[in-house]
């Protein structure tokens, strides 16, 4: 063996052919469990487990044995794009389908700075000190241009960064929001898997982000805060019935009274509005980050709707819709995708387009012209 068949330096940890320059033909998963390079194994299950291409039944191991390290590299493998590494995803991800579910997932929203990852840290050590284990997951496509909200949460949730009960993952990079929140979702079943119990899904209150985590999460957490004058100016009605609880943040010091002022405006507003979840009246409450008031009691509210939608059935409903609607979305998405890129449409979609803006054609007569492109070409 010689040095040309290991994994170089420089290549990213989840590597596909693309070096293939360093990997000889058919290497992958076929020499698992080689040894390194002469000289450069130490035999430690550390390195073994740095060096080679790691089987599915290495992830699942490692994910079920709790392995954080795995637990990483097993993530990393879902966020890939490429062809191979989305197979052994999958792969993987069904192995591990029966040991997920057991977790409360939670989403929590709100404006920029209202204090999302500052509560999710005095939430997570909360928890943590009741035993529980914590996986934090953000869903912010946005951030992977600016890579500024992943520095922010990591300096946000240092105490909650250092436990080893906790496992805190920064939204995925690149890509649109379907593409993100597959990738989230697929993570957070390996983080159940790997044990942890309480699933918080952070994501900043801008375009459909909010939507997209609604529909991934058992219980839907609004965090405000007290403005200078209409509190509920500017947020989205649509928001506020996604909501299972809002919570008006930063009710410490002076702002006190004006955060129980937007508590009475919000729940004030909610009395027109269908609650999100059947069975449930959405709550309003006050909280502190800063100092951790109010941070057992929305605890405890969760709690109660957990107990509520478990016994009416709604829990067990929402997420058998969830995973139907998960699945059929991905259908839509590469059915969408698979259309736009065929050559046949693609040969006549900008003149059909132009013929549609100058009118001389109707959109359904056109639509079903590009259709039948899609159509005739695929028999
Ligand atoms: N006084 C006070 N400040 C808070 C509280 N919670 C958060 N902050 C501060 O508000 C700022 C923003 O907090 P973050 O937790 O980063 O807010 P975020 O909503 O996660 O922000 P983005 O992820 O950037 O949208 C920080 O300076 C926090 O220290 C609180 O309860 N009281
Ligand atoms: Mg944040």
């Amino acid at each position: 063996m010689t040095d040309k068949k290991h994994k170089p330096e420089w290549a990213p940890e989840q590597h596909g052919e693309e070096f293939a320059s360093s990997v000889l033909k058919g290497v992958e998963g076929g020499h698992d469990g080689l040894p390194g390079a002469p000289g450069e194994n130490t035999g430690s299950a550390k390195s073994l487990r740095k060096r080679r291409p790691l089987q599915s039944d290495d992830y699942v191991r490692g994910i079920l044995s709790r392995d954080r390290t795995l637990l990483g590299r097993a993530i990393t493998l879902v966020e890939s794009n490429a062809p191979g590494h989305i197979q052994q995803a999958q792969e993987v991800l069904r192995k591990l389908l029966p040991h997920t579910g057991n977790s409360v997932r939670i989403g929590i929203t709100g404006v920029p700075g209202g204090g999302k990852s500052s509560l999710i840290e005095a939430l997570g050590m909360y928890l943590i000190e009741r035993g529980r284990r914590v996986a934090v997951l953000a869903i912010d496509p946005s951030s992977s241009i600016s890579g500024g909200s992943i520095l922010g949460d990591k300096t946000r949730m240092e105490k909650l960064a250092r436990r080893p009960e906790s496992f805190i993952r920064p939204s995925p990079s690149g890509g649109a929001l379907g593409g993100v929140a597959r990738k989230t979702r697929e993570t957070m079943l390996i983080c159940e898997a790997a044990g942890h119990e309480v699933i918080l899904v952070e994501t900043v209150g801008v375009g459909q982000n909010e939507i997209t985590v609604r529909s991934m999460v058992d219980f839907f957490l609004l965090l405000q805060i007290a403005g200078g004058g209409d509190e509920l100016q500017g947020i989205k009605k649509g928001v506020i019935e996604l909501a299972d609880a809002i919570a008006i943040n930063k009710a410490d010091g002076d702002n006190q009274p004006r955060a129980e002022a937007a508590r009475q405006d919000f729940e004030m507003a909610l009395h027109y509005l269908a609650p999100a979840t059947e069975g449930w009246k959405t709550p309003v409450v006050t909280c502190s980050a800063l100092t951790g008031a109010g941070i057992p009691e929305i605890w405890a509210l969760i709690e109660k709707f957990l107990q509520i939608t478990a016994d009416n059935g709604v829990f067990q409903r929402r997420r058998q819709a969830q995973a139907r609607d998960w699945m059929l979305s991905m259908v839509k998405e590469r059915l969408e995708d698979l259309f736009f890129r065929h050559p046949a449409v693609l040969q006549i979609l900008e003149e059909t387009e132009a013929a549609v803006m100058s009118e001389t054609l109707p959109a359904t007569a056109a639509a079903q012209r590009l259709l039948d492109a899609f159509e005739n070409r695929r028999r």
